[in-house]
C-alpha cells in the first residue's frame, strides 16, 4: 500500500467515524412545541467510506473518490425492529436520487446507512428519477414505499431538456431490502408528495395526493387531496377532493403537501405538512400541523395559523436554500415524537415534540385569520389575559 493511500485511508476513514459516533443535544429553551437538536443528523458525509472510495490501492492509488455524494435529505421514517429507521434521498454528484437506509439507535443521533442502498425495481416505464419516499406500515401487513417517479415530458419541444413529469411511484416490502415494485399511481393529473394512510376507510387504501398542472407547479391543485383505491396492485384514483387548501398570503400560498402519513391520536390524526411561498428571495418551505377527525380523516378540526418549523440559521443555506420539507416522523408508544426534516434538499435534522404537546398546539393555537387587523386581535387577546395576571 502506497503511503498517500495509506495516509489518505486513514484520515477520510477517521473523519467519517467522528461524524457519525456524535452526540447530538437538544438547542433549549426552544419554543416549548418542539425542540430542534443541534447537529444535522445525516450529510452527504454520513455516506459510508466504502460507497465513496474504491478501496483498493491497485485500481485507486489516490484513494480519489469514484462515487461522489453531494445530498442527503427527505427521508421517510418507521420505527422498525426498535430502530429508528430513515429512508434516506441519497443524491449523487451526478444529480439522480436513490433511496438508502440509515438506522440509529435512539432516532437524534448515530445514524449509519445499511451497506447497500435500496435496489428499487424498474417498470417498464423507467424513472429517470426517485425521490421522497413516504413509509407506511399498513393495516393489510405490507410496508409500503410512495415516492415520486420522474420522467422526462415526452411532449417537451426539442431543445428543452428541463421539462419532466412527476407521479407516484409505489413499491411495498416486508423487510425494507427486498421490494416488490408495483405500477404507478394512475390519477387525472401528475403527482407529488403522495402518501399513504395507515388505515382502511371504507373498506379501501387511501391516499394524501398532492394534484398539480405541471412538474413545479401546484397551478389548479388547489392542496392536498385525498383519493380512495381499491388495490395497491393497480392504484388508480378516479375522485379526489382537496382537504387541506392553499390560502392567498398564507404560508402555503403557492403550493402545499402532506409529510409523511398523520399519526392516530385520541383527538385525531395529527398531520405534518410542507407549506410555500412566493418571495423576492424564491419560494421559501416551512412545516406546519394540522388535525383531522378520527372518524373522517378528510375533515379538519383544527389548523394553526403559520409554521413550525421555518429554515434558520445554517438550516438557510444549501442546494436549494430556504427550504425545510419533511416526509419522515415517528411517534413512539410513550409518547415521544421524532419530526424528521431536511434543509435546503441538502441534510437531515430531528426535532422532538410529544403528541400531547403537538394536540396542545393544534387546538390551542389560534388558527390563520387571513388579515393583518385578524392577527392583532389574536395577539391583543393574548396580552389581555397576561396582563390580567398581573
Ligand atoms: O426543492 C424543494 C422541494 O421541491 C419539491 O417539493 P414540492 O413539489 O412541494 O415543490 C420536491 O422536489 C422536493 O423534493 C424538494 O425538497
Amino acid at each position: 500500500m502506497n503511503t498517500l493511500f495509506a495516509s489518505r485511508l486513514h484520515a477520510v476513514t477517521a473523519e467519517y467515524e467522528t461524524l457519525v459516533s456524535l452526540k447530538n443535544t437538544p438547542v433549549l429553551p426552544g419554543n416549548g412545541i418542539v425542540e430542534r437538536y443541534k447537529n444535522p443528523i445525516l450529510t452527504a458525509a454520513h455516506a459510508p467510506v466504502f460507497w465513496r472510495y474504491d478501496m483498493n490501492p491497485e485500481t485507486n492509488p489516490y484513494f480519489m473518490e469514484r462515487f461522489g455524494i453531494n445530498a442527503t435529505f427527505n427521508a421517510g421514517a418507521i420505527k422498525w425492529k426498535d430502530k429508528y429507521i430513515l429512508a434516506v434521498r441519497v443524491e449523487g454528484n451526478d444529480r439522480k436520487s436513490f433511496f438508502a437506509i440509515a438506522e440509529s439507535p435512539n432516532g437524534i443521533d448515530n445514524f449509519r446507512f445499511w451497506d447497500y442502498p435500496i435496489v428499487m425495481p424498474e417498470i417498464d416505464n423507467p424513472d429517470t428519477n426517485v425521490y421522497d419516499m413516504r413509509l407506511t406500515a399498513h393495516e393489510d401487513g405490507w410496508i409500503y414505499g410512495i415516492f415520486c417517479t420522474e420522467r422526462k415530458d415526452p411532449q417537451a419541444p426539442a431543445g428543452d431538456l428541463s421539462s419532466a413529469v412527476a407521479a407516484a411511484g409505489i413499491a411495498r416490502t416486508k423487510d425494507l431490502k427486498n421490494w416488490e415494485r408495483l405500477p404507478d399511481l394512475k390519477s387525472k393529473s401528475q403527482q407529488r408528495n403522495v402518501a399513504l394512510h395507515p388505515e382502511f376507510v371504507q373498506g379501501k387504501y387511501a391516499l394524501y395526493t398532492r394534484p398539480q398542472d405541471g412538474f413545479i407547479d401546484a397551478g389548479s391543485g388547489g392542496g392536498i387531496g385525498w383519493g380512495l383505491v381499491d388495490d395497491m396492485t393497480k392504484a388508480e384514483i378516479t375522485e379526489e377532493k382537496i382537504i387541506n387548501l392553499r390560502y392567498y398570503h398564507t404560508i402555503k400560498e403557492l403550493k402545499n403537501g402532506e409529510g409523511p402519513h398523520p399519526i392516530k391520536t385520541p383527538k385525531g390524526w395529527l398531520h405534518l405538512a410542507h407549506g410555500v411561498r412566493a418571495c423576492a428571495a424564491g419560494l421559501r418551505y416551512v412545516l406546519y400541523v394540522y388535525l383531522t377527525d378520527l372518524e373522517d380523516p378528510t375533515r379538519i378540526i383544527a389548523e394553526p395559523a403559520g409554521h413550525i418549523l421555518a429554515p434558520q440559521e445554517d438550516e438557510r443555506v444549501g442546494d436549494v436554500s430556504n427550504v425545510l420539507f419533511t416526509n419522515g416522523w415517528i411517534a413512539d408508544d410513550d409518547g415521544t415524537v421524532y419530526l424528521y426534516y431536511a434543509s435546503c434538499d441538502t441534510r437531515m435534522h430531528v426535532a422532538v415534540s410529544s403528541v400531547d404537546r403537538l394536540l396542545d398546539y393544534c387546538l390551542h393555537t389560534a388558527p390563520d385569520g387571513f388579515r393583518s387587523a385578524a392577527s392583532v386581535q389574536t395577539l391583543t387577546e393574548i396580552i389581555r389575559k397576561n396582563q390580567a395576571l398581573k
